[in-house]
C-alpha cells in the first residue's frame, strides 16, 4: 500500500481513471456479508409490521423511502454511524477528491420491492442529478473542490432487474458540456431534476459494494422484477474547501442536526471530523 497525503491509496491507477472517465466505480466488499445482512435488517426493519407506509414517507413504484421524521431523510442513529466514518471507503474518496479532509452528509435509504407492472422504461424516477451546486446558483464552476463523490451501499444483492441504481455512463462530462455551452447552465433541464435525453444502464453488485457516483452523473432508480428486495443507502462525502459549504460543518448545521450523546459514543476520531463535529 503506498501512502500519500490523503492516506493509504486503495484504486489502482485503471481505477481511478476510469471513476474521472465514466463517473462511477462499484468498490466491492466494502461491508462483509453479515454487516450487510445487519444493516439491511436495520432498514426492513423500519417497515410498520402491518405495512402501513407512514404519511411522511415517500413510495412511489413500489420503492419507499423511509424518513427518520417528517422532512428528514437522514438516518444517523448510532447503528449507522459506522457506514458514515467506515475507513475502506474514506480512503478511497480521499484519493479521489486527493484531500484527506472531507465531510459527510446524507444517509438516506431506499427499499425498492417486487413491481410487476408493465412500464415503457425500466426507470422508475427520471435521470436526474443531485449536485452540491444549489438549485438558486446559475453557474458550476467545475472545480476539483466542486466535486462531490456519492453514491450508496447495496445491503442486497442487486441482480440484473432488480432495482438497481441506473446511471448514464460518461454522463457527467455531458453534464459540464452542455451546461458550459450556455449561460445559467445550472438550470438546463429543469434544475437537471429531469434530463430526458441520455440513455442510461444498470450498475448491479452484491451485498456489502459500494457505487461510486460523481455529483454530475445522470442517474435514477429502476423497477425491481425481481423477488428479494433491494435495500440501499446514500452517502455523499466533499472536500472540506467545497465552495458551496454543503458539508456537514457544525456552523452550517441547524441546531436540531447537532447530534446527541449516544450519536457521538458511536463515531471514531476520524467520524467526528467527518461529521462535523470536530474540525479537520
Ligand atoms: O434508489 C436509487 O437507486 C436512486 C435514488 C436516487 O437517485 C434519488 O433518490 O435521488
Ligand atoms: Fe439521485
Amino acid at each position: 500500500m503506498t501512502l500519500t497525503s490523503a492516506g493509504p491509496v486503495l484504486l489502482a491507477q485503471e481505477e481511478v481513471d476510469s471513476f474521472w472517465r465514466d463517473g462511477y466505480l462499484l468498490i466491492r466488499g466494502v461491508l462483509t456479508k453479515k454487516e450487510a445482512k445487519y444493516f439491511a435488517g436495520l432498514i426492513l426493519d423500519l417497515l410498520p409490521r402491518d405495512l402501513s407506509i407512514p404519511e411522511h414517507w415517500e413510495a412511489f413504484d413500489s420503492r419507499f423511502k423511509p424518513f427518520s421524521a417528517p422532512g428528514n431523510q437522514t438516518f444517523d442513529g448510532p447503528e449507522f454511524i459506522p457506514l458514515y466514518q467506515n475507513e475502506r471507503l474514506y480512503h478511497v474518496m480521499a484519493q479521489l477528491l486527493r484531500s484527506p479532509r472531507l465531510l459527510v452528509r446524507d444517509g438516506s435509504v431506499a427499499i425498492t420491492m417486487r413491481n410487476d407492472t408493465p412500464h415503457d422504461s425500466e426507470l422508475s424516477q427520471p435521470l436526474h442529478i443531485d449536485p452540491a451546486v444549489p438549485e438558486d446558483v446559475d453557474e458550476f464552476l467545475f472545480t476539483p473542490e466542486e466535486v462531490e463523490i456519492g453514491g450508496c451501499y447495496y445491503f442486497t444483492d442487486v441482480e440484473p432487474g432488480g432495482g438497481a441504481l441506473h446511471i448514464v455512463p460518461g454522463g457527467h462530462r455531458i453534464v459540464e458540456e452542455e451546461a458550459r455551452a450556455v449561460p445559467h447552465g445550472r438550470q438546463l433541464h429543469d434544475k437537471w431534476r429531469t434530463i430526458p435525453h441520455l440513455k442510461s444502464v444498470e450498475v448491479t453488485g452484491e451485498a456489502g459494494d459500494f457505487v461510486l457516483t460523481h455529483h454530475l452523473l445522470p442517474h435514477g432508480a429502476s423497477h425491481n422484477r425481481r423477488p428479494a428486495a433491494r435495500v440501499a443507502q446514500f452517502f455523499r462525502y466533499a472536500r472540506d474547501d467545497q465552495p458551496w459549504s454543503v458539508g456537514s460543518r457544525p456552523g452550517d448545521r441547524p441546531a436540531d442536526r447537532y447530534y446527541n450523546d449516544t450519536q457521538t459514543a458511536a463515531m471514531t476520531p476520524l467520524g467526528r471530523k467527518l461529521l462535523g463535529v470536530d474540525p479537520w
